[in-house]
C-alpha cells in the first residue's frame, strides 16, 4: 500500500501494521487516549473497555510479534474482546481513538481481524471499503518464495518483480487446477465472506444475520461445485468424499507463512485423521457426523431443550448450515458438535 493513495483513517490503522503507527493524529491517541476515562463515550458504559484494559494491565493478552489463529479459542476471545470495545464506541472518534490506542498494544494479528470485522459490521463503518487482506497480510496469501525474495530486495534496496508460481510439482496432475484454489482473488472473497458471516457472532452485537447458515451452505456449495466444475474441465475426476477411515491421497504444503512464526503446516500424501490432544477425537466426529445424517434422514433437528425443529422446510437449510458450520446459531451445540469449527466447542 502506497501512503499517498491512503485516504481512510482505518486504512492508516492497517499501514504496515507490525511497525509503530507513524501517522500524527493516531500517535497522539495511541499516547493521550485513555479507553476508561469517560465511559460516557460506549453504549456499554465502557464494560467491554475496561475488561480489555485490565486484560492488558494484568499482561495476560498475547504479546506482538506472535502468530495468531482466530481458531485458537484464547486468541480468538481476545480480538472480540476488541471488537467489542469498538462496536461499543457510540461516535467515530471513539472509535479510532480506541483503534489507535490498542493497536500499539495488543497483537497485530488480533488488531487487525478485530478492526476489519468491526468496520464491517459496526454502522460507524457504513461505507468504507478496506484494503483487501492481501494487501495487509500479503504472507497469509502468497507464496514463502516471494516473501522471501521481496524481504532481499528491501535489505539490499534492488526494487524488483517478482512471479509467484503455484505450490506443487509439475509432474502432480492435481497442478492443473491450482490456479482454482490458490486463486489470491477467491481467497481474499472466501475470508471477506467469513468475515461477513462469522461463526462467533452473537446477536447481543446489536443485530441477527439473516440467513447465516443457509448462506454457509450457499457460499460453500458455489465454491466446491465449482472447483469441481474446474476439475472436469482439466480432465480430473470430482473431489472425492471424505472417510474418517481412509486416508486421504493427495498431500498439500501451502508455502504460506504467518508473519511471525514460520511456514503454515503442511499435510503430507496419505495422511490419515488423528485425534488431537484436548481438541478432538476421530471417534467424536465420527458421532456427530452421525447424528446430523440422522437429522436430514428424519427431516428434523433436536434442540438443546429436546424440542424438535423441523427442516423440510424453506428454513431447513439454515438450520442445517449452523449446525454443520456449527456457529453460535447452532441450536445443539452439545449434540451436534463442532464439525467445522472444532475450536469453538472445546
Ligand atoms: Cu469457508
Amino acid at each position: 500500500m502506497d501512503v499517498d493513495s491512503v485516504t481512510c483513517l482505518p486504512c492508516y490503522l492497517l499501514y504496515r501494521s507490525t511497525e509503530p503507527l507513524r501517522f500524527d493524529e493516531l500517535e497522539a491517541a495511541a499516547a493521550n487516549f485513555h479507553p476508561d476515562a469517560d465511559t460516557s463515550l460506549y453504549k456499554d458504559d465502557g464494560v467491554a473497555a475496561k475488561r480489555l484494559l485490565k486484560e492488558l494491565e494484568d499482561h495476560r493478552l498475547l504479546e506482538k510479534h506472535h502468530w495468531f489463529s482466530l481458531f485458537n479459542t484464547r486468541q480468538r476471545e481476545e480480538a472480540l474482546m476488541l471488537f467489542d470495545v469498538l462496536m461499543n464506541s457510540k461516535t467515530w472518534e471513539t472509535a479510532v481513538n480506541n483503534a489507535a490506542y490498542f493497536r500499539e498494544r495488543v497483537n497485530e494479528g488480533e488488531f487487525v481481524y478485530a478492526l476489519y470485522a468491526a468496520v464491517i459490521h459496526s454502522s460507524l463503518g457504513e461505507g468504507i471499503v478496506l484494503p483487501p487482506l492481501y494487501e495487509v497480510t500479503p504472507h497469509m496469501f502468497t507464496n514463502s518464495e516471494v516473501i522471501q525474495k521481496a524481504y532481499t530486495a528491501k535489505m539490499t534496496q534492488t526494487p524488483g518483480k517478482f512471479r509467484m508460481e503455484f505450490t506443487g510439482s509439475q509432474k502432480n496432475p492435481e497442478q492443473r487446477v491450482a490456479y482454482f484454489g490458490e486463486d489470491i482473488g477467491m481467497n481474499v472473497h472466501h475470508v471477506t465472506w467469513h468475515l461477513d458471516f462469522p461463526f462467533w457472532w452473537n446477536d447481543a452485537y446489536g443485530y441477527h444475520l439473516d440467513r447465516k447458515g443457509e448462506l454457509f451452505f450457499w457460499a460453500h456449495h458455489q465454491l466446491t461445485v465449482r472447483f469441481d466444475a474446474e476439475r472436469l474441465s482439466n480432465n480430473l475426476d470430482v473431489v472425492d468424499e471424505l472417510y474418517w477411515d481412509k486416508p486421504i491421497k493427495e498431500g498439500f504444503a501451502p508455502h504460506t507463512t504467518y508473519r511471525y512464526g514460520g511456514e503454515f503446516p503442511t499435510r503430507p500424501d496419505n495422511a490419515r485423521f488423528e485425534d488431537v490432544d484436548g481438541i478432538v477425537r476421530v471417534r467424536d466426529m465420527i458421532i456427530h457426523e452421525t447424528r446430523i445424517r440422522d437429522a436430514i434422514a428424519q427431516g428434523y433437528i433436536t434442540a438443546a431443550d429436546g424440542t424438535k425443529i423441523d427442516i423440510r422446510n424453506s428454513e431447513g437449510i439454515d438450520h442445517l448450515g449452523d449446525i454443520i458450520e456449527s456457529s453460535l446459531y447452532s441450536p445443539n451445540a452439545q449434540y451436534y458438535g463442532c464439525l467445522l469449527y472444532t475450536s469453538r466447542c472445546v
